[in-house]
């Protein structure tokens, strides 16, 4: 079946066999894991094609090489995996502009060694980091009328169940809120409108799910099977929690509709398993549907609880509690075996759950949905509008907004691409309905694929990212740790074409795509921005207050207001730095050797940075960002006295 684009929908014999992934598929999953060190590529074992073979044929002429000096059409945001940051490339060159640090110290910035990032955080009563490691996967933005607004986007750290929002008219992160009762926060989406007030048609919500079922609350062991998971909301602006849902089994990934009415998140334990081999021992799992309104009614009703020592509303949203539809927050969709991924249509009309396990991906309109929670529709389940078999070790699914669904195939090392309404033909019985459109090997294991403006009214089907997590023999041999491979694919035409490989750091997850224009940055602060910008060079000098010194100094090319400044070992030492260079790209950086400093200051920004004076001696502060001819003599002297 590699790249075999005539197996059609009607081809039904050649997956009978493959209908399920049981233990021998599993074995197969295990086998492509390992297949990394034969020559061979994993599992289905396509050939590495070459990257970019027939692009100068296709008529598109999508082109991921621009020209020196040329700029990139698109944004992409990408999850830093590890590294705790998001980072921000230019599409389709695959050029990374820039990486904004949330969760983990950042040594460019000085994030988490300015107060005010250490602030934004969080830290321990001593002052230290409470956390310095992150693992971010889901990245989504602000809505506006089914497009992005350009205002936020927000990042998940799945290690400490953090999210991070990010200005994005700065690129910062600017706020970061720990969700109380909850490991292993997942899938993470914004609201596109509210399900009530149709003047509020942007995001003012952002749904969190939670993956892993702890004791509620955390306190000593108990019986696994009475672990239990929440599924959040987090207020846009505040960034507080809203309120929580305790649920059955798990969240994994988070879709929206466009109505403002519904989210989801698809499960792969509703076993409530504590062992793999629990959480895959049913044939079908769920996607969970969240009736936002009336979840918030419960909650405005005084129909919640509280765990421990949060004050965050926890309504039931358990099955024996939500039993009938004309009250019921939550609904339970049956998908097969441990779902991952659920995707919402720039149509608006449908959820796609891809199969992971289940070589299908399931359909589901979400009016039928909403007729269930109405009373009108007695079966939840025929809600499901297809679900079809299309490729093994389906993962996410991406959208073209001409009626095609671009799906990973994570043991197959393809994509998949299926029409949607084909699909749900042929699941109504029209067995002549041909929903496979293509089928591209990828280079290899795909997890996130998404598409320039994909889940938004505005999808346009111009370009396709993939990140592949298993780059093999794409690029040079580094050691033991393999680059991961993001490749751009242009999905324009009839037939996908890859454009380009990209080797990215580990381990990307999911990102957005959207068109340059949709966000306005800008270049330069205001000074009004921080309480304790120093405005005038002439406000420059030490204050001292017993043993607690304040250092105020401003940057100017290419010197600093102070040429040099006293303190006495053992103080507590805090140097505020306003950066009065108001011209574009003109930032400076502050370093104190041995004193565990180094930040920078961009245009009209103040930050600052507390520590103890060391050992009496001289210390020549210098500036660590090239800003001038006189870069290498823009320095100052801190004498530490006895
Ligand atoms: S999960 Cu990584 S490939 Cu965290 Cu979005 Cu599917
Ligand atoms: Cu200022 Cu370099
Ligand atoms: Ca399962």
């Amino acid at each position: 079946m590699k790249n075999d684009s005539t197996l059609s929908g009607n081809d039904t014999t050649a997956w009978g066999r493959r209908r399920f992934l049981n233990t021998a598929a599993l074995t197969g999953l295990t086998l492509g894991a390992a297949a990394c060190t034969d020559k061979q590529p994993a599992a289905s074992g396509p050939t590495a094609a070459p990257a970019v073979a027939s692009n100068a044929a296709h008529a598109s002429g999508n082109d991921t090489h621009l020209k020196p000096g040329e700029l990139d059409t698109y944004y992409g945001l990408w999850s830093g995996g590890h590294t705790g940051d998001m980072r921000v490339l230019g599409l389709p060159s695959g050029r990374e502009l820039l990486r904004i640090p949330c969760f983990v110290p950042d040594a460019l910035v000085g994030w988490g060694h300015t107060n005010e990032s250490k602030a934004i955080m969080g830290t321990k009563p001593n002052g230290a980091l409470r956390y310095t490691v992150g693992d971010t996967h889901h990245t989504h933005a602000s809505y506006k009328d089914g497009n992005y607004d350009g205002r936020y986007a927000w990042i998940n750290d799945k290690i400490n169940s953090r999210i991070a929002r990010i200005r994005l008219d700065y690129f910062i992160c600017d706020k970061i809120t720990q969700l109380p009762n909850v490991q292993g926060f997942h899938g993470i989406f914004p609201d596109k409108r509210d399900p009530v007030d149709p003047a509020i048609n942007y995001t003012t919500r952002v749904f969190c799910g939670g993956e892993f079922g702890i004791p509620l609350p955390n306190a000593g062991i108990e019986d696994a099977d009475t672990y239990r998971s929440l599924f959040s909301c987090v207020d846009a602006e505040t960034m507080e929690v809203r309120w929580q849902v305790l649920i059955d089994g798990n969240c994994d990934l988070v879709a929206t509709s466009y109505d403002g009415k519904l989210a989801a998140s698809n499960q792969y334990n509703t076993e409530m398993g504590a062992k793999y081999e629990d959480m895959m021992s049913a044939e079908r799992d769920a996607c969970i549907f969240f009736n936002i309104a009336r979840i918030e009614e419960a909650v405005k009703a005084g129909k919640f609880k509280t765990i421990g020592s949060s004050k965050v509303p926890v309504v039931d949203g358990t099955h024996a509690a939500n039993k009938d539809p004309k009250t019921a927050l939550t609904a339970h969709v049956s998908v097969p075996k441990n779902p991952h991924g659920v995707n919402a249509s720039p149509d608006q009309k449908y959820f796609i759950c891809a199969g992971k396990l289940s070589p299908t991906a399931t359909v589901i309109e979400l009016a039928k949905v909403l007729e269930w929670f109405d009373g009108t529709r007695e079966d939840l389940d025929s809600s499901i509008v297809a679900e079809v078999e299309i490729g093994l070790g389906p993962l996410h699914t991406a959208f073209d907004g001409r009626g095609n669904a671009y799906t990973t195939l994570f043991l197959d090392s393809q994509i998949v691409k299926w029409n949607v309404d084909a699909a749900i033909k042929f699941h109504a019985g029209d067995k002549n309905a041909k929903y496979v459109v293509d089928r591209l090997d990828v280079q290899y294991q795909p997890g996130h694929i998404n598409g320039s403006q994909s889940e938004t009214v505005a999808a346009d089907g111009k370009y396709l990212a993939v990140g592949c997590k298993f780059s093999k023999d794409r690029f040079l041999p580094v050691g033991p740790l393999h680059a991961e491979n993001e490749q751009i694919i242009d999905m324009s035409g009839e037939k996908m074409v890859l454009l380009a490989d990209h080797p990215v750091r580990g381990e990307p997850h999911d990102f957005i795509i959207f068109k340059r224009d949709l966000v306005k940055p800008k270049q330069v602060y205001d000074l009004d921005d921080f309480p304790n910008a120093i405005k005038d060079p002439k406000e420059s000098g030490v204050f001292r207050n017993g043993k607690k010194v304040t250092v105020k100094m401003t940057s100017q090319a290419p010197a600093f207001s102070l040429r040099e400044f006293k303190v006495k070992k053992g103080d507590e030492v805090t140097l505020i730095l306003t950066n009065l260079d108001k011209i574009e790209d003109l930032t400076h950086g502050f370093a104190i050797p041995n004193h565990d400093v180094n930040f920078i200051v961009n245009p009209l920004e103040t930050a600052s940075v507390t520590f103890t004076a060391g050992e009496p001696g001289v210390y020549w502060c210098y500036c660590t960002h090239f800003c001038h001819a006189l870069h290498l003599e823009m320095r100052t002297r801190m004498i530490v006295e006895a």
